[in-house]
């Protein structure tokens, strides 16, 4: 029910434009998940949230209090075992939606080299580097041949059996890839990965901690390294490698006078056969005829990242702005695909015209229309979907849009176009960055990613990257984090003068860009691995990514993915930060993750609960990193 103290419930949400709709009656007749956070009136369970909570088999669910001898499992499993355990498992779950997104881009990436698809091959340049990477011949031979090949040898990747690294491990700098394989976390296979994960957790196989994290580094590797590295540049070589792109965001992007269209969720083959379609005549003359100007396509979380990186469209609400998207009562449809969709948005359509359209056969959702997706028939099922939404378009009654809500964006900062914009259009290089690194104009590079969340303000990212970039660091954002920051207006050029500290301000504004770079989805933090990489091969800031003055930091993760990311960066030499982790109840476990693990990968984890005392962690590391390197003047 609507809950009369609705703002006063809300008074840390500060997305002004949730502030304002959730102002509103209309909005006041829905429920959303603040309501649930609040309606729910308990604490976590302190056996969950410490990790200590076991439920692999049927003899428990077994509470774990470490320490304490009658408090084991009954198969007589530790608190370490059993956080250990349950990390990985989180560690394999978000591998498997990376992985599970990935293997759909490959196989629409096939389709689009047979001529399948209504996308073409764009970025031949990528397409060659990628081909050389996998060996694949491309002198005198067709853009189309040439993707076919690659298409099926990273579809390969994921089935593979044998026990030879994945190829795009080669990738990385030469000590990495030689610390991975002394450490013996080199993956082979992706699926097989999150497969042998599974096996290794369950009730009576692996109870060690330190071997389950090492097949959790692994899993994770093969994240990071392998399906959604693919992913990104195969998508890359699709839809185009985002360039640098002026946009908007924010619920104020929805139009009064236009069919309102929202794409929710993550692999954008679907969301950019929806751009292709919705410029179609047959849908136009549609929309005319129910009365609206055209198709307001518009974003939704990390599909919302894929087409305003590529395209400009713009982004109508990140995570938390799910619901409010909805309760503005002018959206004609959602369209919504895999992952982060939440299932109380059918609840918040109630009783309005709007409809959520669910497309893939992976994920579907009671009170949702379901139309199928299909890959090889895109073009025709975009239409459908859009057809359907103009339907709606006649049937809109009570809406409201918050107009003013609209935050202007440059985004699009791919590795390719740090390259370029950091080392010019000749030199296209990382040096320059490197030599501002190195001569303290910019203190050192901050990744501010992963989701938000419904307990804690979203106002953290923002305070978290302000402090940064007074400190010249430069940030680089991607997944929700990044769509919270473009709302405070740091992803526009101007943020560098207003925010910035005076080297990365000179920096930044000799480029003409803003302090806050724009990296993209949450796949593409496999972008991160490449500029990490980029800039150690460069020269000048150590052998490898643990030397970098680098940090990584999901301040409001929820999914599992982030923790998938986490550690994909720690195994691969960058510190990551944080606010908090299922592992407190296992003591010497906790201490493995958030200090040994260091020694076998130069980087670990840390856990830091009050927002400011992230940045200052990420400051500190980033000095400690300068400090070794001997560049902290
Ligand atoms: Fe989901 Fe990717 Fe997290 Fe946002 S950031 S809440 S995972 S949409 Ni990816």
């Amino acid at each position: 029910m609507a809950k009369p103290n609705r703002c006063e419930s809300c008074n840390d949400i500060t997305a002004s434009s949730t502030r304002d709709l959730l102002n509103q009656d209309l909005a006041k007749q829905v429920r959303t998940a603040y309501d649930r956070i609040e309606d729910r009136g308990m604490s976590a369970c302190l056996f969950g949230s410490g990790g200590t909570c076991c439920r692999n088999c049927n003899m428990g669910p077994c509470q774990i209090i470490d320490g304490v001898e009658s408090m084991v499992g009954i198969c007589g499993a530790t608190a370490d075992t059993v956080a250990a355990r349950n990390f990985a498992r989180t560690v394999a779950g978000g591998t498997s939606a990376h992985t599970d997104h990935a293997r759909e881009m490959v196989r629409g990436f096939i389709a689009t080299a047979k001529g399948e698809t209504p996308h073409e091959i764009k970025d031949v340049e990528k397409l060659h580097d990628m081909a050389q990477l996998f060996g694949i011949e491309t002198a005198d031979r067709d853009k189309n041949e040439i993707a076919l090949e690659l298409g099926e040898r990273a579809l390969a990747e994921f089935g593979k059996q044998d026990s030879s690294p994945l190829t795009m491990l080669k990738r990385a700098p030469l000590k990495q890839q030689k610390i991975w394989k002394e450490q013996g976390v080199e993956p082979r296979g992706i699926d097989r990965e999150v497969v042998e994960m599974m096996h290794r957790t369950h009730m009576g196989v692996d109870q060690e901690y330190h071997n389950i994290t090492k097949q959790a580094s692994r899993c994770a590797l093969a994240d990071g390294w392998g399906a959604s590295m693919l992913s990104t540049e195969l998508t890359d070589i699709m839809f185009g490698t985002p360039v640098p792109k002026r946009a908007i965001i924010d619920l104020g992007v929805l139009r009064e006078d236009m069919v309102n269209v929202t794409v929710h969720g993550h692999e954008p083959l679907l969301a950019e056969s929806l751009c292709l379609a919705a410029e179609d005549e047959e849908i136009l003359a549609l929309a005319k005829k129910a009365g609206a100007e055209g198709i307001n396509l518009a974003g939704v979380c990390c599909t919302g990242n894929e087409i305003l990186m590529r395209r400009g469209i713009p982004v109508a609400g990140s995570f938390i702005q799910q619901e409010m998207v909805l309760a503005t009562g002018a959206v004609e449809a959602m369209v919504v695909d895999v992952q982060c969709v939440m299932q109380s948005l059918a609840q918040v359509v109630k009783g309005k015209h709007t409809d959520i359209i669910t497309t893939n056969y992976r994920a579907k959702m009671p009170d949702g229309v379901h139309i199928q997706f299909d890959e090889h028939d895109a073009y025709a099922s975009a239409k459908q979907i859009l057809a359907h939404a103009v339907g709606n378009f006649k049937k809109r009654g009570e809406y409201y849009i918050p107009k003013d809500k609209k935050f202007d964006v440059v985004v699009g900062f791919s590795h390719e176009t740090i390259n370029y914009m950091l080392g010019g259009r000749f030199r296209q290089s990382y040096r320059p960055l490197n030599d501002n690194i190195i001569n303290g104009r910019i203190r050192g590079v901050g990744a501010l990613v992963g989701c938000e969340h419904y307990k804690y303000s979203d106002d953290i990212h923002f305070e978290i990257a302000k402090e940064l970039i007074k400190n010249n660091v430069l940030v680089l954002a991607t997944g929700c984090a990044a769509q919270a920051l473009g709302r405070r207006g740091l992803m526009r050029p101007e943020a560098a003068t207003e925010y910035a500290g005076d080297g990365l301000r000179e920096v930044c504004e000799t480029v003409g860009m803003p302090p806050v770079l724009h990296v993209g989805s949450c796949v593409d933090n496999s972008r991160l691995l490449i500029a990490l990489t980029a800039m150690v091969k460069e020269g000048g800031l150590g052998d490898d990514i643990a030397e970098l003055p680098a940090v990584g930091s999901a301040p409001l993760w929820m999914s599992e993915k982030a923790v998938a990311i986490g550690q994909y960066f720690v195994a691969s030499g960058a510190h990551v930060i944080f606010q908090d982790l299922p592992i407190s109840g296992a003591k010497k476990f906790s201490e493995y993750l958030l200090k040994d693990i260091k020694e076998e990968f130069g980087a670990c984890w840390g856990v830091q609960s009050n927002p400011l005392d992230i940045a200052k962690a990420m400051i500190a590391a980033i000095d400690g990193k300068r400090e070794a390197l001997g560049i902290n003047k």
